[in-house]
């Protein structure tokens, strides 16, 4: 009699297993494909498909240098950042919308007593006396901007604008 129960429970084990292998191809809602973070200034370029480098100094004058950058859509720039100053800083690309956003967010994490730098694609955070570097694909015209989100930087003049747009313009340099 225990024999047949064991029997019994090992067979209802083995019938719902292969309901749930025959499940779970139907079941395609586990995340993935559209998790990729998208952004609106353009997208993270590629090292062999640089058309200019542009050289940035943060200093802790809360400037950036030089100040406004005009640039062709599509694009890739590698910007090499370096901080010549005594504290952190940062250089992120995004929309001005973008970057109010990131310092909210900055702000309330900081609040809570810890050191937050930007870890995204279209950031680096450069130490005092080093450089980084972002390499930046523009791919669609407008205005964008390069900051400095740590508190209180972009407040002081630590950004710059980005115009992206078709057609030539006499620029002197
Ligand atoms: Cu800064």
């Amino acid at each position: 009699m225990v024999l047949k129960k064991v029997i019994t429970l090992v067979t209802i084990f083995a019938c719902s297993t292969t309901t749930l292998v025959l499940a779970s191809p139907g079941h395609s809602d586990d995340t993935s494909s559209e998790s990729k973070p998208t952004f609106r200034a353009g997208q993270p370029g590629e090292s062999q498909s640089v058309d200019r480098v542009i050289q940035v100094e943060a200093s802790d004058l809360m400037r950036f240098t030089s100040e406004n950058w005009t640039v062709t859509p599509g694009d890739t720039i590698q910007f090499v950042v370096s901080n010549t100053g005594q504290i952190l800083h940062e250089f992120v690309i995004d929309t001005v919308k973008g970057n109010a956003s990131h310092r909210k967010t900055m702000r309330e994490t900081m609040a809570g007593d810890s050191m937050m730098v930007h870890d995204d694609p279209n950031s680096v955070s450069v130490l005092p006396g080093e450089s980084d570097e972002l390499i930046w694909t523009f791919s669609e015209s407008g205005s964008f901007e390069a900051a400095c989100n740590i508190p209180g930087h972009y407040q002081a003049g630590m950004r710059a604008q980005v115009s992206v747009f078709n057609g030539t313009v006499a620029h002197n340099p």
